[in-house]
């Protein structure tokens, strides 16, 4: 079996510069050998798909990419995220296993529609401070990385250009549940409620244990175990003190243990199809927090793909 690891240096669906040095980051970490050594054949192109646009940002350039519904660098995002879904799409056309690493979480938007391009009964696990789950209605930053799930359900306003002349809707909600959550925008809050999206927030995992909510998680969206499953990861899951060089820390995450735990009981089904690990930016903080995260963010690939402890 073969992991294809899909690094997009992208940054433009949020604010702060540096994300898009992530993917890079984690393969000089070693995350590719790291990958091999659990017996996987493991395929990198790089940056090369995304060598065109990825990396082009036009802030403030609105002849350019002109704030469209209070959306920022929507072409942009749009375009890279379309290329992504393609990418995806192809390597698990092929039957392979693909690991997108971000980048800023936008990301998703593709990745996810490129795991359903392949497997459209699949489920979403999205482990995330954030719910990523504005439109481009409610959104109040105009930042795309708070929005990807919107255009995957297809919410209310998400019919817009330039998403929909490729991004149509291919995930219901009940077939996404969430875990880590605990910095959710009240438009969300209400979007979840009347979606009837499954969620078990910080405060469910301090009441229930990580165990417990994985397991209830699993029910809900895939309840005999036989559904492909599609791993969201966006590090600032976890708390600051694990993850900290991340765009937007909150802090009261998840510990280094429960965001583990999550990676190795969705490796225990056996149903993994497709893994994002996102929201890396080692320019923020000092070396050590730096190469933490960076550490982190590979520690919890090789977690989802089967590294256990014994
Ligand atoms: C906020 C923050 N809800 C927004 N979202 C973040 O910009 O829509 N997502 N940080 O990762
Ligand atoms: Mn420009
Ligand atoms: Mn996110
Ligand atoms: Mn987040």
């Amino acid at each position: 079996p073969t992991v294809a690891v899909v690094g997009c240096p992208f940054s433009g669906g949020q604010a702060r510069p540096g994300v898009d040095l992530g993917p890079n980051a984690l393969v000089e970490f070693g995350l590719l050998n790291q990958i091999k050594q659990l017996g996987w054949n493991v395929s990198y192109d790089g940056a090369k798909p995304f060598a065109d646009i990825a990396h082009t940002r036009h802030d403030a350039d609105d002849a350019v990419d002109p704030p469209s519904h209070n959306m920022k660098n929507a072409r942009l995002v749009s375009a890279v995220c379309e290329r992504l879904a393609e990418v995806v799409g192809q390597h698990a056309k092929r039957g392979e296993l693909p690991v997108t690493v971000g980048g800023d979480h936008s990301l998703a938007l593709g990745s996810i529609a490129g795991t359903m391009s392949k497997h459209p009964d699949a489920c979403v696990l999205w482990i995330d401070a954030h719910a990523d789950i504005n439109t481009p209605l409610t959104t109040t930053t105009g930042n795309l990385h708070g929005c990807p799930v919107s255009f995957l359900l297809g919410l209310d306003g998400t019919d817009v250009a330039p998403f929909n002349k490729w991004a149509k809707p291919c995930l219901s909600p009940n077939r996404i549940v969430y875990i880590g959550l605990r910095d959710v925008d009240p438009a969300e809050k209400r979007i979840l409620r009347e979606n009837n999206i499954k969620c078990f927030t910080m405060h469910d995992v301090d009441k229930y244990g990580i165990g417990a909510c994985v397991q209830k998680a699993l029910d809900h969206v895939n309840p005999e175990r036989t559904r492909p499953v599609h791993l969201s990861f966006d590090v600032d899951a976890t708390d600051p003190s694990v993850a900290g060089s991340t765009g937007t820390p909150v802090r009261g995450g998840l510990t280094f243990r429960e965001g583990h735990y999550i990676c190795e009981a969705v490796a225990e089904t056996g149903c993994l199809v497709a893994l994002d690990i996102m929201e890396v930016n080692p320019t923020l903080g000092d070396e050590k927090l730096v190469e933490q995260t960076v550490a982190v963010g590979c520690s919890l690939a090789r977690a989802a793909l089967g590294e256990t402890l014994l």
